[in-house]
């Protein structure tokens, strides 16, 4: 299986987020991850670790509001110019709620107006890391239609799959604003750039709701959307992923939340996928692509779901048996102890 990596992610290493309540933790979406999952993946006799090549930015504008892109790109140079007390690292204190709030010019203001909480830190290497994860994407998803476009290469299936092991992840990062360690939306970008071959299904099987994918596709009907996640009405990201939110517009009824109450085991949580995978199987896509996170794993720490390791390889193999060329993109997962181990399993299902 190809995979797509690039070692830029490093650059994005801040010294720690705030928790509930105002608790510095050290930041729990840490370069560790990355090296763990790639540990795990050279003992495998299946995976090619790639370079992805650089697609520039108009695949990125694609997904993302211009003016929240120049705010990444910029953010950082701005900050220290403002000769910050702690330059440690960039958070706003203040958040813009969306009842029409203007746009103010200071960059803390702004930082309020495109970030919505503060877990999604800024360091010197955010953006440029943040490129270099979109760029894994957009490499793995070039490759599936490359390799069923030409049935003389090698790895010919009419299903093939691609993993891009990105960091940062990027489900979370809607249209215009960063959270939850997201601050490009890697798999929302991948399905973007596949929507001109045909219409795309995105599957996120994050602990989290993707609420960044949804916001990106909330009024398409090319691309549907659907996440499996903890109930909202207990965890984060607290305003987006309940089960009434269906899409707008001629998006309607092409997004789909199924919230998931603390504790579900393997069997109610293959149960719920399963209804997932019908509305895709009915959809008839053309690509695939899976928000994989891995936080939905029994002994996470920032989760309540208790899929063991087993469950996470029926996952795959029940997502693997649609038979579509699919763009698996890493998303979370933060017991980096379990990670390799439980990321490897899910991808061995798509070999
Ligand atoms: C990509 C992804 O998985 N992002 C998750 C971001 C979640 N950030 C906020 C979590 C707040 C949960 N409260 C901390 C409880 C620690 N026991
Ligand atoms: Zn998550």
């Amino acid at each position: 299986m190809k995979i797509f990596y690039s070692e830029t992610h490093r650059k994005h290493n801040p010294p720690f987020e705030l928790f509930d309540g105002g608790l510095r933790a050290p930041y729990l979406e840490n370069p560790d991850r990355m090296d763990r999952i790639l540990n795990a993946l050279r003992e495998t006799d299946w995976a090619e670790i790639h370079e992805p090549s650089d697609f520039g930015l108009d695949p990125v504008l694609a997904a993302h509001d211009k003016e929240y892109v120049d705010f990444l790109a910029s953010c950082w140079t701005e900050w220290l110019d403002s000769k910050p007390k702690d330059p440690s690292l960039f958070l706003p204190a203040t958040f813009a709620l969306r009842h029409h709030p203007q746009k103010p010019k200071s960059l803390l203001g702004r930082g309020g107006y495109y970030i919505m909480d503060l877990s999604a830190c800024i360091v010197e290497g955010t953006y440029e890391a943040a490129l270099a994860s979109a760029n894994c994407a957009l490499s793995a998803a070039e490759f599936i239609i490359q390799s069923s476009a030409s049935p003389s290469s090698s790895s010919f299936t009419n299903h093939p799959s691609s993993f891009a092991l990105c960091r940062p992840p990027g489900h979370h990062a809607g249209k215009d604003y960063a959270g939850g360690y997201c601050f490009i939306n890697n798999a929302a970008v991948a399905a973007q750039w596949l929507s001109s071959k045909g219409n795309v299904a995105v599957l996120d099987i994050d602990y989290h709701c993707g609420n960044g994918t949804q916001d990106i596709f909330y009024e398409r009907n090319d691309v549907l959307t659907i996440s499996l996640h903890a109930d909202p009405d207990f965890e984060y990201p607290s305003y987006f992923g309940f089960a009434n939110e269906r899409g707008r517009d001629k998006g309607f009824g092409f997004h789909h939340n199924f919230p998931l109450p603390k504790g579900t085991d393997d069997g109610s949580y293959l149960a719920t996928l399963d209804r997932a995978l019908e509305l895709i199987r009915e959809y008839k896509p053309m690509h695939l692509v899976v928000s994989a996170g891995m936080d939905i794993y029994a002994d996470d720490p920032l989760g309540t779901i208790k899929v063991s390791t087993e469950g996470i390889g029926e996952i795959g193999r029940r997502i693997a048996s649609l038979k579509l060329p699919s763009v698996i993109v890493m998303e979370g997962g933060y017991n980096n102890e379990a990670l390799g181990r439980n990321i490897t399993t899910f991808l061995s299902a798509f070999v």
